[in-house]
């Protein structure tokens, strides 16, 4: 929501009959050393399209950790589909890990609307602080390993008394962009990695409405640390309306400063990379073999190939139930790239057909993933 705490009642009824769809924001990219990995890629997006970029609700909830858990509920046409998607959020794997190394920096993207790559990142009004966490896990991919322990915070910016800017306006500042260092001392293998914003616009509401938003993506890290951070545990119950910073009221002049920030201490890295040894090749959660359209963890293949009129249908068929599995699977960010594979392979191979072009499929093999844009901002590490 946008305005202060007086027009609270009033936008909330503004919303309701709106919807929420494009009111608040959702991490949908990471850079890795300034490198895009893809919208969605190796991401845990809450799948729901309508209600991915809202906040945490309640902040009790195992939700905490990765986002919004699994619905029970299965969407029955293609329209429902595109509006309430099942599959990847906060406690479910996705198929793509990727690679960074220690000391690589990692950049986090939000916006407000997940589906526009030039969507504006969050509303000026949501100012709090912004901070970011990482989890030992055994595998990034397996499911039910967020919630927890093992978290140890790795970077925050809270509030600059200086500049009198929060951290969700630096990073707004910064084309919406976070960018992290990952500590150069740490175990190398499977990691989450979890950035947090919180909006604290409505915190001093009655009751309290702190908004946590968070996104969790899912990295290999090579790395030959032997540190071992403290951790905490985020999940069901860790915070509560009584944890110090949740009601806290940004509009009073001067501001009660320090701001109590919420978490452990930012974990300082030790001196040197390490004395162990550096974990396996990363063997999980690559681009799969044959993969040609990488969309979010979805991947598509190419059509069978062809050579006369039923196996030229066959094949068509096959590439219109590939374009409707990315409409169930990918994350909201990437809905308009399933139209784009269903325009590039579906609609083409059905017209082939109706050609009578009994050859094919044209350009087997060819990669077809829409090139991802470079980064907007910079990958200066503020706090
Ligand atoms: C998606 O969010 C909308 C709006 O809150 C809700 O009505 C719908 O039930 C949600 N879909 C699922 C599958 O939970
Ligand atoms: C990690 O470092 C190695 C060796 O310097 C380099 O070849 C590789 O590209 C790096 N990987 C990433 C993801 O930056
Ligand atoms: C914050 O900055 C203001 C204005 O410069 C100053 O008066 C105040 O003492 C500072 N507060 C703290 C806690 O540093
Ligand atoms: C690595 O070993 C050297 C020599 O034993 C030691 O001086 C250094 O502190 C160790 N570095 C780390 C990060 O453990
Ligand atoms: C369609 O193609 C697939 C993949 O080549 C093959 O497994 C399947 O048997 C074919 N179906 C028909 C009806 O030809
Ligand atoms: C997509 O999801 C619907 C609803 O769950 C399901 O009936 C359909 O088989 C799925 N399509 C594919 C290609 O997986
Ligand atoms: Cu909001």
């Amino acid at each position: 929501m946008f305005f202060s705490s007086s027009t609270q009642s009033a936008v909330l009824a503004l919303f309701c009959f709106f919807g929420t769809s494009f009111a608040h924001t959702v991490m949908t990219t990471i850079f890795v050393d300034g490198v895009n990995q893809g919208d969605g890629v190796c991401i845990r997006m809450n799948m729901n399209g309508s209600t991915s970029n809202t906040y945490i609700k309640p902040i009790t909830s195992k939700d905490m950790a990765c986002g919004k858990q699994p619905y029970p509920y299965v969407p029955t046409s293609r329209t429902e589909r595109s509006l309430y998607h099942i599959g990847i959020d906060g406690e479910i794997g996705g198929s793509r890990v990727c690679s960074a190394n220690a000391s690589s920096i990692i950049t986090f993207e939000y916006r407000e609307d997940p589906t526009k790559v030039d969507s504006t990142s969050i509303h000026p009004s949501h100012k709090g602080p912004a901070a970011v966490y990482l989890k030992k896990v055994d595998s990034a991919i397996a499911s039910n390993n967020a919630a927890g322990d093992g978290w140890f915070k790795i970077w925050e910016s809270v509030y600059d008394n200086s500049t009198q800017t929060w951290g969700t306006t630096k990073m707004i500042q910064n084309n919406g962009h976070i960018s992290v260092k990952i500590p150069d001392d740490i175990q190398g293998g499977s990691y989450l990695i979890r950035s947090e914003l919180l909006a604290l616009h409505a915190a001093d509401n009655n009751p309290p409405n702190p908004q946590f938003f968070v996104g969790c993506a899912q990295l290999y890290i090579m790395a030959k640390g032997c540190a071992q951070p403290s951790t905490v545990s985020i999940g069901e119950g860790t915070y509560t309306l009584n944890t110090p910073g949740m009601a806290y009221n940004i509009y009073t002049t001067p501001l009660a400063l320090p701001y109590p920030m919420n978490g452990p201490p930012v974990y300082q890295p030790g001196p040197g990379n390490g004395n162990g040894s550096y974990p396996p090749p990363q063997s999980e959660g690559l681009k799969p073999k044959g993969c040609i359209f990488v969309n979010g963890n979805w991947c598509g293949y190419e059509a069978p190939s062809y050579t006369d009129q039923n196996s030229c249908w066959n094949s068509s068929r096959m590439c219109w139930t590939q374009s409707r599995d990315c409409w169930n699977k990918t994350q909201p960010s990437g809905f308009h790239f399933c139209q784009a594979f269903q325009d590039a392979k579906s609609v083409s191979l059905n017209q082939a057909c109706m050609n009578k072009e009994w050859t094919g499929p044209p350009n087997p093999g060819k990669d077809i993933t829409p090139e991802w844009p470079p980064m907007k901002g910079s990958l200066n590490i503020f706090t």
